[in-house]
Protein backbone atom coordinates (compact mmCIF):
# COMPACT_ATOMS: atom_id res chain seq x y z
CA UNK A 1 0.00 0.00 0.00
CA UNK A 2 3.08 2.22 0.97
CA UNK A 3 4.17 1.93 -2.58
CA UNK A 4 1.16 3.36 -4.29
CA UNK A 5 2.40 6.60 -2.29
CA UNK A 6 5.47 6.29 -4.56
CA UNK A 7 3.67 6.26 -8.15
CA UNK A 8 0.68 8.89 -6.77
CA UNK A 9 3.43 11.30 -5.71
CA UNK A 10 5.30 10.61 -9.46
CA UNK A 11 2.07 11.40 -11.50
CA UNK A 12 1.65 14.80 -9.63
CA UNK A 13 4.60 15.62 -10.70
CA UNK A 14 4.99 14.39 -14.03
CA UNK A 15 1.30 15.01 -14.92
CA UNK A 16 2.71 18.40 -14.90
CA UNK A 17 4.40 18.12 -18.09
CA UNK A 18 1.59 17.39 -19.85
CA UNK A 19 1.33 18.36 -24.07
CA UNK A 20 4.44 20.45 -23.11
CA UNK A 21 6.60 18.59 -25.73
CA UNK A 22 9.08 18.53 -23.00
CA UNK A 23 9.76 14.46 -22.30
CA UNK A 24 13.00 14.56 -20.32
CA UNK A 25 11.23 17.25 -18.06
CA UNK A 26 8.43 15.22 -17.09
CA UNK A 27 10.41 12.08 -16.88
CA UNK A 28 12.54 13.59 -14.69
CA UNK A 29 9.84 15.66 -12.64
CA UNK A 30 8.48 11.70 -12.14
CA UNK A 31 11.62 9.60 -11.36
CA UNK A 32 12.54 12.71 -8.63
CA UNK A 33 9.71 12.19 -7.05
CA UNK A 34 9.60 8.46 -6.61
CA UNK A 35 13.37 8.44 -5.29
CA UNK A 36 12.11 10.99 -2.35
CA UNK A 37 8.82 9.05 -1.41
CA UNK A 38 10.83 5.68 -2.06
CA UNK A 39 12.89 6.58 0.91
CA UNK A 40 9.79 7.42 3.76
CA UNK A 41 9.28 3.81 3.49
CA UNK A 42 10.63 1.33 6.03
CA UNK A 43 12.13 -0.82 3.33
CA UNK A 44 15.84 -2.25 2.54
CA UNK A 45 15.18 -1.72 -1.05
CA UNK A 46 17.69 -2.53 -4.12
CA UNK A 47 16.82 -1.01 -7.70
CA UNK A 48 17.12 -4.30 -10.21
CA UNK A 49 15.94 -2.09 -13.06
CA UNK A 50 15.77 1.18 -13.31
CA UNK A 51 16.83 4.37 -15.14
CA UNK A 52 20.58 3.10 -16.16
CA UNK A 53 23.50 2.26 -14.29
CA UNK A 54 24.96 4.41 -11.92
CA UNK A 55 27.60 6.41 -14.25
CA UNK A 56 24.77 7.44 -16.66
CA UNK A 57 21.25 8.04 -14.25
CA UNK A 58 21.92 10.04 -11.05
CA UNK A 59 18.89 8.78 -9.48
CA UNK A 60 16.97 5.57 -9.45
CA UNK A 61 19.70 3.88 -11.06
CA UNK A 62 20.43 -0.30 -10.64
CA UNK A 63 22.53 -1.12 -7.30
CA UNK A 64 20.81 1.93 -5.70
CA UNK A 65 19.51 1.61 -2.46
CA UNK A 66 16.52 2.86 -1.22
CA UNK A 67 13.95 2.57 1.60
CA UNK A 68 14.75 3.93 5.37
CA UNK A 69 16.77 0.81 5.36
CA UNK A 70 14.62 -1.07 7.95
CA UNK A 71 11.99 -3.50 7.30
CA UNK A 72 11.82 -6.32 4.43
CA UNK A 73 14.84 -6.39 1.91
CA UNK A 74 12.93 -6.22 -1.66
CA UNK A 75 14.23 -5.61 -5.47
CA UNK A 76 12.77 -3.04 -6.91
CA UNK A 77 11.75 -2.25 -10.51
CA UNK A 78 10.76 1.23 -11.55
CA UNK A 79 9.82 2.82 -14.86
CA UNK A 80 9.14 5.94 -13.22
CA UNK A 81 7.19 7.19 -16.47
CA UNK A 82 5.85 4.73 -18.56
CA UNK A 83 5.63 7.03 -21.80
CA UNK A 84 7.79 10.04 -21.55
CA UNK A 85 6.64 11.00 -25.28
CA UNK A 86 2.91 10.38 -24.26
CA UNK A 87 2.54 12.76 -21.63
CA UNK A 88 4.98 15.15 -23.85
CA UNK A 89 2.48 15.25 -26.23
CA UNK A 90 -0.36 14.58 -24.13
CA UNK A 91 -1.70 11.57 -25.32
CA UNK A 92 -3.52 8.69 -23.69
CA UNK A 93 -1.84 5.67 -21.36
CA UNK A 94 1.05 7.22 -19.58
CA UNK A 95 1.38 5.90 -16.08
CA UNK A 96 4.23 5.70 -13.67
CA UNK A 97 4.78 2.30 -12.37
CA UNK A 98 6.89 -0.40 -10.05
CA UNK A 99 7.35 -3.39 -9.19
CA UNK A 100 8.82 -4.93 -5.77
CA UNK A 101 9.50 -8.56 -5.02
CA UNK A 102 11.50 -10.45 -2.36
CA UNK A 103 15.13 -9.52 -2.70
CA UNK A 104 16.00 -11.90 -5.93
CA UNK A 105 12.82 -12.78 -7.55
CA UNK A 106 12.96 -10.24 -9.94
CA UNK A 107 14.63 -10.95 -13.18
CA UNK A 108 17.53 -8.39 -13.92
CA UNK A 109 17.06 -7.45 -17.06
CA UNK A 110 19.22 -5.00 -19.30
CA UNK A 111 18.01 -2.13 -21.39
CA UNK A 112 17.40 -3.86 -24.50
CA UNK A 113 14.32 -5.20 -26.48
CA UNK A 114 12.14 -8.00 -25.67
CA UNK A 115 9.40 -9.99 -27.78
CA UNK A 116 6.55 -10.67 -25.29
CA UNK A 117 3.25 -12.59 -25.74
CA UNK A 118 0.45 -11.55 -22.69
CA UNK A 119 -2.90 -13.07 -21.99
CA UNK A 120 -5.27 -13.09 -19.30
CA UNK A 121 -6.45 -15.57 -16.33
CA UNK A 122 -8.32 -17.65 -19.13
CA UNK A 123 -5.03 -18.20 -20.78
CA UNK A 124 -2.98 -19.45 -18.04
CA UNK A 125 -0.89 -22.19 -19.62
CA UNK A 126 -2.23 -21.93 -22.89
CA UNK A 127 -0.03 -19.21 -24.90
CA UNK A 128 3.63 -20.21 -26.37
CA UNK A 129 6.00 -17.10 -27.18
CA UNK A 130 7.37 -20.44 -29.23
CA UNK A 131 4.36 -21.08 -30.86
CA UNK A 132 3.26 -18.91 -34.07
CA UNK A 133 0.49 -15.59 -34.28
CA UNK A 134 -1.97 -18.34 -35.10
CA UNK A 135 -1.38 -20.94 -32.64
CA UNK A 136 -1.82 -18.42 -30.00
CA UNK A 137 -4.64 -17.03 -31.14
CA UNK A 138 -6.26 -20.56 -31.32
CA UNK A 139 -5.50 -21.35 -28.30
CA UNK A 140 -6.49 -17.92 -27.01
CA UNK A 141 -10.06 -18.31 -28.69
CA UNK A 142 -10.67 -21.71 -27.44
CA UNK A 143 -9.70 -21.12 -23.79
CA UNK A 144 -12.12 -17.72 -23.84
CA UNK A 145 -14.80 -19.90 -25.82
CA UNK A 146 -15.15 -17.05 -28.83
CA UNK A 147 -14.80 -16.92 -32.34
CA UNK A 148 -11.30 -16.08 -33.76
CA UNK A 149 -12.80 -13.18 -35.20
CA UNK A 150 -13.60 -11.81 -31.79
CA UNK A 151 -10.33 -12.21 -30.30
CA UNK A 152 -8.46 -9.09 -30.47
CA UNK A 153 -4.53 -8.81 -30.02
CA UNK A 154 -3.06 -5.36 -28.82
CA UNK A 155 0.20 -4.51 -31.10
CA UNK A 156 2.78 -2.01 -30.17
CA UNK A 157 2.54 0.39 -33.47
CA UNK A 158 5.91 0.10 -35.35
CA UNK A 159 7.67 -0.99 -38.37
CA UNK A 160 8.66 -4.49 -36.27
CA UNK A 161 5.22 -4.82 -36.13
CA UNK A 162 4.51 -5.89 -39.42
CA UNK A 163 5.07 -9.33 -39.80
CA UNK A 164 2.52 -9.96 -36.30
CA UNK A 165 0.27 -7.73 -37.66
CA UNK A 166 -0.21 -9.39 -41.29
CA UNK A 167 -0.23 -12.74 -39.68
CA UNK A 168 -3.20 -11.66 -37.74
CA UNK A 169 -4.99 -10.33 -40.01
CA UNK A 170 -4.45 -13.41 -42.48
CA UNK A 171 -6.38 -14.78 -39.34
CA UNK A 172 -9.21 -12.58 -39.29
CA UNK A 173 -9.09 -11.70 -35.44
CA UNK A 174 -9.09 -8.08 -34.23
CA UNK A 175 -5.97 -5.82 -33.64
CA UNK A 176 -5.94 -2.79 -31.46
CA UNK A 177 -2.51 -0.89 -31.93
CA UNK A 178 -1.23 1.49 -29.73
CA UNK A 179 1.80 4.13 -29.71
CA UNK A 180 3.51 3.66 -26.24
CA UNK A 181 2.88 1.97 -23.45
CA UNK A 182 3.33 -2.19 -23.40
CA UNK A 183 3.21 -2.15 -19.77
CA UNK A 184 -0.53 -0.84 -19.80
CA UNK A 185 -1.68 -2.77 -22.92
CA UNK A 186 -0.14 -5.96 -21.16
CA UNK A 187 -2.20 -5.45 -17.88
CA UNK A 188 -5.51 -4.84 -19.99
CA UNK A 189 -5.32 -8.69 -21.18
CA UNK A 190 -6.26 -9.56 -17.53
CA UNK A 191 -9.35 -7.07 -17.49
CA UNK A 192 -12.25 -8.18 -19.46
CA UNK A 193 -13.86 -5.19 -20.03
CA UNK A 194 -10.70 -3.76 -21.35
CA UNK A 195 -11.87 -6.10 -24.50
CA UNK A 196 -8.05 -7.14 -25.55
CA UNK A 197 -7.48 -10.39 -25.49
CA UNK A 198 -3.90 -11.14 -26.06
CA UNK A 199 -0.59 -8.26 -26.33
CA UNK A 200 2.08 -9.88 -29.30
CA UNK A 201 5.26 -7.74 -30.22
CA UNK A 202 8.43 -6.74 -29.09
CA UNK A 203 8.84 -4.07 -26.56
CA UNK A 204 11.40 -3.13 -23.74
CA UNK A 205 12.59 -6.16 -21.41
CA UNK A 206 12.66 -3.83 -18.31
CA UNK A 207 8.99 -3.40 -19.26
CA UNK A 208 8.78 -6.80 -19.36
CA UNK A 209 9.82 -7.89 -16.05
CA UNK A 210 7.28 -4.92 -14.72
CA UNK A 211 4.36 -5.79 -16.71
CA UNK A 212 5.41 -9.72 -15.31
CA UNK A 213 4.89 -8.65 -11.80
CA UNK A 214 1.07 -7.03 -12.37
CA UNK A 215 0.49 -10.30 -14.60
CA UNK A 216 1.28 -12.56 -11.82
CA UNK A 217 -0.92 -10.85 -9.14
CA UNK A 218 -3.51 -11.06 -11.95
CA UNK A 219 -2.88 -14.43 -12.40
CA UNK A 220 -2.66 -13.81 -16.25
CA UNK A 221 0.05 -15.53 -18.27
CA UNK A 222 3.60 -13.31 -19.81
CA UNK A 223 6.29 -15.08 -21.50
CA UNK A 224 9.26 -13.16 -23.14
CA UNK A 225 12.65 -13.60 -24.85
CA UNK A 226 15.18 -10.64 -25.22
CA UNK A 227 16.22 -9.74 -28.25
CA UNK A 228 20.13 -8.77 -28.13
CA UNK A 229 21.16 -7.03 -31.21
CA UNK A 230 24.54 -7.14 -31.38
CA UNK A 231 27.58 -8.01 -29.47
CA UNK A 232 27.26 -5.25 -26.63
CA UNK A 233 23.80 -6.36 -25.94
CA UNK A 234 24.54 -10.05 -26.09
CA UNK A 235 27.53 -9.52 -23.82
CA UNK A 236 25.49 -7.25 -21.52
CA UNK A 237 23.00 -10.23 -21.36
CA UNK A 238 25.94 -12.46 -19.55
CA UNK A 239 26.94 -10.13 -17.76
CA UNK A 240 23.68 -9.55 -16.02
CA UNK A 241 23.42 -13.65 -15.60
CA UNK A 242 20.70 -13.69 -17.99
CA UNK A 243 20.62 -16.03 -20.67
CA UNK A 244 19.53 -14.23 -24.04
CA UNK A 245 18.35 -17.32 -26.04
CA UNK A 246 16.54 -18.70 -22.52
CA UNK A 247 12.43 -18.23 -23.14
CA UNK A 248 11.90 -16.60 -20.67
CA UNK A 249 8.53 -17.80 -18.21
CA UNK A 250 6.57 -15.95 -15.51
CA UNK A 251 8.32 -17.60 -13.28
CA UNK A 252 11.59 -16.65 -14.70
CA UNK A 253 10.53 -13.34 -14.77
CA UNK A 254 9.03 -12.93 -11.29
CA UNK A 255 10.69 -15.73 -8.84
CA UNK A 256 8.40 -16.87 -5.63
CA UNK A 257 4.97 -16.59 -5.17
CA UNK A 258 4.78 -13.15 -4.21
CA UNK A 259 5.65 -9.78 -5.98
CA UNK A 260 3.73 -6.07 -5.81
CA UNK A 261 2.76 -4.35 -8.78
CA UNK A 262 1.99 -0.12 -8.32
CA UNK A 263 0.49 2.19 -11.01
CA UNK A 264 -0.70 5.39 -11.30
CA UNK A 265 -2.26 6.94 -14.59
CA UNK A 266 -0.42 9.95 -15.55
CA UNK A 267 -3.04 11.05 -18.51
CA UNK A 268 -6.10 8.77 -19.42
CA UNK A 269 -5.64 4.91 -19.93
CA UNK A 270 -7.99 2.38 -20.43
CA UNK A 271 -7.87 0.75 -16.77
CA UNK A 272 -7.70 4.12 -14.75
CA UNK A 273 -8.62 8.65 -15.31
CA UNK A 274 -5.14 10.25 -15.58
CA UNK A 275 -4.28 13.38 -12.86
CA UNK A 276 -7.01 15.80 -12.66
CA UNK A 277 -5.89 19.22 -11.17
CA UNK A 278 -8.20 21.11 -9.66
CA UNK A 279 -7.98 24.36 -7.60
CA UNK A 280 -6.97 23.25 -4.35
CA UNK A 281 -6.18 19.54 -4.96
CA UNK A 282 -5.33 16.77 -7.48
CA UNK A 283 -7.20 13.49 -8.18
CA UNK A 284 -5.21 10.32 -8.94
CA UNK A 285 -6.12 7.12 -10.14
CA UNK A 286 -3.65 3.50 -9.04
CA UNK A 287 -3.78 -0.01 -8.90
CA UNK A 288 -1.66 -1.57 -6.47
CA UNK A 289 -1.81 -5.68 -6.26
CA UNK A 290 0.08 -8.18 -4.72
CA UNK A 291 0.78 -11.87 -6.02
CA UNK A 292 1.12 -13.50 -3.19
CA UNK A 293 -3.01 -12.60 -1.48
CA UNK A 294 -4.31 -11.65 -5.23
CA UNK A 295 -5.83 -8.48 -4.26
CA UNK A 296 -6.21 -5.93 -6.76
CA UNK A 297 -7.06 -2.80 -5.20
CA UNK A 298 -7.98 0.49 -7.66
CA UNK A 299 -7.40 3.54 -5.52
CA UNK A 300 -8.95 6.68 -6.13
CA UNK A 301 -7.34 9.28 -4.02
CA UNK A 302 -7.30 13.30 -3.62
CA UNK A 303 -4.45 14.83 -2.74
CA UNK A 304 -4.85 18.55 -1.26
CA UNK A 305 -2.13 21.08 -2.61
CA UNK A 306 -2.93 23.21 0.24
CA UNK A 307 -1.46 20.99 3.23
CA UNK A 308 0.52 19.50 0.74
CA UNK A 309 2.21 22.24 -2.14
CA UNK A 310 4.88 20.15 -2.66
CA UNK A 311 3.03 16.95 -4.06
CA UNK A 312 3.26 18.55 -7.35
CA UNK A 313 7.27 19.77 -7.50
CA UNK A 314 7.40 21.06 -11.20
CA UNK A 315 4.43 22.79 -11.32
C1 LIG B 1 7.97 -0.02 -25.51
C2 LIG B 1 6.81 0.77 -24.96
C3 LIG B 1 7.29 1.83 -24.02
O1 LIG B 1 9.33 1.93 -25.24
O2 LIG B 1 8.52 -0.84 -24.52
C4 LIG B 1 8.96 0.93 -26.13
O3 LIG B 1 5.92 -0.04 -24.32
C5 LIG B 1 10.22 0.35 -26.72
O4 LIG B 1 10.19 0.44 -28.09
O5 LIG B 1 6.22 2.59 -23.52
P1 LIG B 1 10.69 1.68 -29.02
O6 LIG B 1 12.19 1.75 -28.95
O7 LIG B 1 10.23 1.30 -30.38
O8 LIG B 1 10.01 2.93 -28.57
C6 LIG B 1 8.28 2.73 -24.74
O9 LIG B 1 7.63 3.37 -25.82
C7 LIG B 1 8.82 3.80 -23.78
O10 LIG B 1 9.44 3.24 -22.67
MG1 LIG C 1 11.20 5.30 -18.49
MG1 LIG D 1 9.20 2.76 -20.52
Amino acid sequence: MELVRVTEAAALSSAAWTGKGLKNEADDAATEAMRRLFDTIPMTGTVVIGEGEIDEAPMLYIGEKLGMGSGPELDIAVDPLEGTTTVAEGTAGAMTVLAAADKGNLLHAPDMYMAKIAAGPDCRGVIDIDKSVEDNIRAVAKAKNKNISDVTVTIIKRERSSEIIEQVRALGARIVMFENGDVGAAINTCFDWTGIDILMGIGGAPEGVIAAAGIKALEGDFQGRLLPRNDKEHARCLEMGVDPEKKLELSDLVSGDDAIFAATAVTDGELMKGVQYKSWFAETSSVVMRAKSGTVRFINSRHSLKKKPNMVMDK
